[in-house]
């Protein structure tokens, strides 16, 4: 059963979520490496440091809506192509495909880690070091795009 709150109280949580959203718009209440956009969170993005022009992003999304999403599409100013692609065993051999798309079911999480998913950075125009963050555009289906900062890691082993 709901209960009916207090005549006063709607407009009070109205202007509650206004600062929050004013908050999050600055930037205030994100973390590097994270972001919302409607039902679709991203958070734990990491960029791997690069050796040579090419570099590997890795991140997590939920899905907290009732619909399915997908990733659709990344960009970077870093990097002069940016394309999603999976991680997986052909025979003997790790091989790295290109995909159209990555599916975040309802309700669902997708990881995408060393071995698995990621966005790849090729064309990177100046060395990735640690500890800088570089831009990264995320483009949902349904949710629409986001923009977010991620941070550059060293990371050991494959893509
Ligand atoms: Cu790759």
């Amino acid at each position: 059963m709901k209960t009916r709150k207090p005549a006063g109280t709607p407009a009070l949580a109205g202007l509650l979520s206004l600062v929050l959203l004013v908050g999050a718009a600055c930037g205030g209440g994100t973390p590097a490496g994270s972001a919302r956009i409607g039902d679709v969170q991203v958070t734990n993005a990491t960029a791997r440091a690069t050796t040579d022009d090419v570099s590997a992003l890795y991140f997590t999304v939920d899905n907290g809506g009732q619909e399915a999403d997908a990733l659709v599409s990344a960009s970077s100013d870093s990097a002069t192509m940016v394309h999603l692609m999976s991680t997986a065993m052909e025979g003997m051999s790790m091989q790295m495909r290109e995909v159209a798309r990555i599916e975040v079911p309802a309700g669902g999480r997708v990881e995408l880690a060393p071995g698995g998913y990621h966005v790849m950075l090729m064309g990177v125009a100046r060395p990735l070091k640690v500890g800088e963050r570089i831009e990264l555009t995320l483009k949902f289906e349904r949710a629409g795009t986001v923009r977010l900062r991620v941070p550059v890691v060293s990371y050991s082993g494959g893509q």
